[in-house]
């Protein structure tokens, strides 16, 4: 177990799970699980950082270790906790920030698209986003962080900020690297394919969320924007419908998108588009029976949470001892 490399990943308990979340970041923790020190957080101070429903925020964060459990992520392989549990990532934050420019965090598209959409609150919060995104990664000296394509940029700059401290005094921190899948580090939205699916999409039809039933998913594939032409092929720059809809299939599947290719050559769209609508249901189906089974086991959760906190709140504190002490926090 000691000789295991350590691995670091989080969800926000905003809204509900795409697709594009399942795809981009758990599916590809279950693998790594068996082979790497796991540390799979619930990130509500994140999620804080657009205004949230109080009720609805508690009860997000039990349905996603709900989901990350049913999913297969294996408490007992990993540490499974909740981000606001381990007061040392907000203190973590508050030094690193003072080694990250504010010019830095305008630049980040994150940053701009969220200032956009919630024009009424650019709170500094969302601006210190990445910050506390670093903080998260670097207290646990993570050496990697399955993430989707859109945390490129966060990444980056955790490795940044990483870098600058070990320079300014002495080696502290692991320089963490991004694991991003070969197929379906970004699906796209199903109505405007040029576009990441996301869970706060404004067009719901977009969208397949984890909790959709089975007639609420081939519908939305049925609807699905596809391209001129009639062929099915991956060719993501002159068919990004169709291209996205193969990766969603030969993810959901388990078939290569050549393989998928192959199955569909000659058939028309709307065959296709049933054909990736069941995939999808087929897979999610067991998942959301095993999530709401586990959801009603209140105890449990709350004990796995309970070690989960335990065990993070013991290695993070060994990482910022280190840190306090390099910049020269007094201590008693
Ligand atoms: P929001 O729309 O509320 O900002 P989000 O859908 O981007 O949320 P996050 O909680 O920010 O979700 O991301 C959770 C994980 O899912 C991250 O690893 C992220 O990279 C991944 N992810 C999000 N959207 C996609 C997508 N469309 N394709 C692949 N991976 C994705
Ligand atoms: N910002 C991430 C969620 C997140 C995260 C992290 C991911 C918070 N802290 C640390 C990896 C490592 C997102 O996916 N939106």
């Amino acid at each position: 177990m000691d000789d295991k490399k350590t691995l670091y990943s989080a969800i926000q308990p905003t809204n509900n799970l795409t697709i594009g979340n399942y795809v981009g970041a758990i599916k590809n923790w279950l693998n790594l699980q068996e082979n790497y020190d796991c540390y799979f957080a619930i990130a509500n101070m994140h999620a804080i950082t657009v205004r949230q429903n109080p009720a609805e925020l508690r009860q997000k964060t039990l349905a996603l270790l709900a989901l990350y459990i049913a999913c297969g992520i294996d408490p007992q392989k990993c540490c499974l906790y909740v981000q606001s549990h381990v007061p040392a990532h907000a203190e973590l934050c508050w030094v690193l920030n003072t080694f990250t420019y504010v010019g830095e965090m305008e630049r980040m598209t994150q940053f701009k698209d969220k200032s956009a959409r919630h024009a009424e609150n650019v709170n500094m919060g969302l601006m210190d986003y990445p910050v506390l995104m670093a903080a998260d990664i670097l207290l646990y000296q993570a050496q990697f962080v399955p993430v989707g394509e859109d945390q490129r940029q966060h990444l980056e700059i955790a490795r940044d900020i990483a870098q600058r401290f070990n320079n300014a005094y002495t080696p502290t921190f692991t320089v963490p690297e991004g694991l991003y899948m070969k197929v379906g580090a970004k699906i796209n939205d199903l109505q405007d394919p040029a576009k990441k699916m996301s869970k706060s999409a404004e067009n719901p039809n977009g969208s397949v969320f984890l909790s959709d039933d089975r007639d609420t998913i081939i519908r939305k594939f049925k609807r699905a924007v596809t391209d001129s032409g009639s062929e099915i092929r991956f060719d993501p720059e002159n068919k990004p419908g169709v291209s996205n809809l193969l990766t969603i299939y030969s993810v959901f599947s388990g078939k290569t998108v050549p393989e998928a290719e192959a199955e569909f050559a000659g058939r028309g769209y709307g065959d296709f588009k049933l054909a990736v609508g069941e995939a999808v249901a087929d897979k999610l189906q067991p998942v959301q029976r095993e999530q709401e089974k586990i959801l009603a086991d209140r105890e449990y959760l709350n004990a796995v949470l309970k070690s989960g906190a335990e065990r993070a709140a013991h290695i993070a504190a060994r990482t910022l001892g280190k840190v306090y002490k390099k910049i020269g926090f007094y201590q008693i």
